[in-house]
């Protein structure tokens, strides 16, 4: 690759889904010149990492977590579960960097560790892990909303003599845990997948609790050839349905809970349990994630479905969430709850137990010692806005993202950051990302990006920058709509209350839909928020 240091006209982090797509649309569909970077030996980005056994999409996936540009990547494509598998969307991802051509201009095994904007040149220069620099007009910052792992800080962790994996870190070689016993910390969506597989052949698991969760059963199974047959007919239709139903072709109830009695919602709930899949948050009554009463109501629904499920109830009383139903991620597992019901598998309730310490054999809890050979951390990411703080971009007069984000994650539409002239983010603090489906939240962020690149060219023009006030206008639009529900009431990732000392705020956009319409609307209006800057060269 050369480096030639005008040639490039933007610089892409990242391989996974966002970053493989903004390099096909703007060096295929703009023809631009665009090199990406990413740190991993292959593209992935979540997926090449997080590998851990049962890692499976958190969402009715297949056929729809995949990108939705291409009809012939849609027809050649089959998927082959309800519930993709983490193994599938590599494969997916590795297929469409070969189909499109995109790994000759991807710089794989080499870490962004500078970014530096140039207020004369108005181009980004970043300089590489491998002792590189090279400088281009637009900064993509695909980083990954799950990307930078949380790690406890227990006394003695360090002293853990075992083996150790992070859940989001996974090794690639497979990891036997044939005989081992194990300790899993966390019961996110990847402790909840991985420790029933883990516990068919280790010796024993023992699951180290904070917080007790919702989960709802994934139900996964084949996807039908009819199935697939029927998604890859109607695409055009469906990919219109998920940008106008919040990223999922499904419908949302407007059935009200008022109009039915008490053994009536029952059954509707009993019906969506067994149907498996997020539907019995949004297919049972309008306001589940934003009505107190309606909300305890699923609640003890799903509560009553643990206390069923696991045998013992002592150890049903341990998994008992108290929480708002759907206000911190949504797990849909694979017999997690069923797992508590094998004689290999304990659980250690950390709000009555908690861990003192570490030794090199395993775990001190205030009550007891629990010798592992293997210690498995599933204990999740510092979320959106990790990712964009380690990479730790500098902007105009040299200022750090880390001091601008340093008590509060302000940005412009989730995409842009006031200080931070030609740097786009995808996925950033602000943006629906998780909670839409991020490929094709992603295709939908691309686009824009792209127009506001072509806007600048044709008008002679070289940055544009967001303003403090529409940046300060954006955080009051977001938090306008999250404070309508429940989730704030929540410590949960998505208000960054999962790592120490990180500031308190809501990390994400509720309604995609309304918010593509304001990227549109924002471009319509001639990027009302920003200031465009004439070209200097
Ligand atoms: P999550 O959802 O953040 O889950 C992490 C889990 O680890 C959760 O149960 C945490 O408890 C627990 N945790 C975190 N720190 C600690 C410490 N110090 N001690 C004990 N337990 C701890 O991460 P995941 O990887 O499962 O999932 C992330 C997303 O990836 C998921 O939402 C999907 O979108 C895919 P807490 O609930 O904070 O009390």
């Amino acid at each position: 690759m050369s480096d030639d240091d005008n040639a490039l006209d933007a610089i892409i982090i990242g391989a996974g889904f966002g970053g493989l797509y903004a390099l096909h649309h703007l060096r295929d569909g703009m023809g631009l010149n665009v090199r990406a970077f990413d740190g991993a030996s292959g593209v992935g980005g979540t997926w090449w990492y997080n590998r851990y056994p049962g890692a499976r999409v958190d969402a009715p996936s297949s056929p729809f977590y995949a990108y939705t540009f291409s009809q012939e990547l849609v027809d050649e494509w089959t998927w082959t579960e309800t519930q993709t598998s983490q193994a599938s969307v590599l494969a997916y991802l590795e297929h469409v960097a070969d189909r499109f051509d995109l790994r000759k201009n991807i710089q794989f095994d080499t870490w962004v560790t500078d970014a530096r904007y140039d207020e004369d040149r108005q181009r980004w220069t970043i300089e590489t892990s491998t002792g590189q620099t090279a400088s281009a007009q637009f900064l993509v910052c695909a980083v990954g909303a799950l990307f930078v792992a949380n790690k406890p800080d227990y006394p003695g962790i360090d002293d853990f003599a075992g083996a150790c994996y992070h859940t989001g870190r996974w090794p690639h070689e497979p990891v036997s845990f044939e005989g081992k016993r194990v300790g899993v910390i966390g019961t996110g969506s990847s402790g909840i997948q991985c420790i029933p597989e883990i516990a068919k052949t280790a010796a024993h698991v023992t699951v180290f609790q904070r917080t007790p969760q919702y989960s709802l059963p994934a139900r996964n199974r084949p996807l039908t050839a009819e199935e697939l047959a029927d998604s890859r007919a109607d695409w055009e239709n469906l990919r219109t349905s998920m940008r106008r139903r919040g990223g999922w072709p499904f419908k949302t109830t407007r059935r009200r809970s008022g109009d039915f009695t008490p053994e009536q919602r029952h059954a509707i709930y009993e019906e969506l349990w067994e149907g498996g899949g997020i539907h019995l948050a949004i297919n049972s009554f309008a306001g589940v994630l934003s009505k107190k009463d309606l909300n305890e109501e699923v609640s003890e629904f799903v509560r009553g479905k643990i206390r069923e499920i696991v045998t013992d109830p002592v150890t049903a009383q341990k998994l008992m969430p108290s929480y708002y139903f759907g206000t911190k991620r949504l797990i849909l597992d694979n017999g997690y709850f069923e797992t508590y019901n094998r004689d290999n598998v304990s659980l250690v309730d950390l709000r009555e137990d908690p861990i003192a310490s570490f030794t090199p054999t395993g775990i001190r809890t205030q009550n007891g010692e629990h010798p592992i050979d293997i210690l498995v951390l599933a204990t999740g990411f510092d979320a959106v806005s990790g990712s964009m703080l380690n990479l730790n971009p500098k902007g105009r007069d040299g200022i750090s993202l880390k001091d601008k984000w340093a008590s509060r994650f302000d940005n412009y539409l989730g995409t842009t950051i006031a200080g931070f002239p030609n740097l786009f983010m995808i996925h950033g603090p602000g943006a629906p990302g998780v909670f839409f489906t991020m490929p094709l939240g992603g295709e939908l962020t691309t686009a824009w990006i792209g127009d506001c690149i072509r806007h600048l060219r044709s008008n002679g023009l070289g940055a544009m920058e967001a303003t403090h006030a529409a940046e300060n206008g954006w955080d009051r639009e977001i938090n306008d709509i999250a404070d309508r529900t429940l989730y704030p009431y929540t410590d949960s990732w998505y208000m960054g209350a999962n790592v120490p000392g990180k500031p308190r705020q809501f990390l994400g956009h509720l309604r995609g839909s309304q918010y593509f319409d304001r990227l549109t609307e924002v471009a319509e209006e001639g990027y009302v928020g920003f200031v465009l800057e004439p070209a200097h060269h």
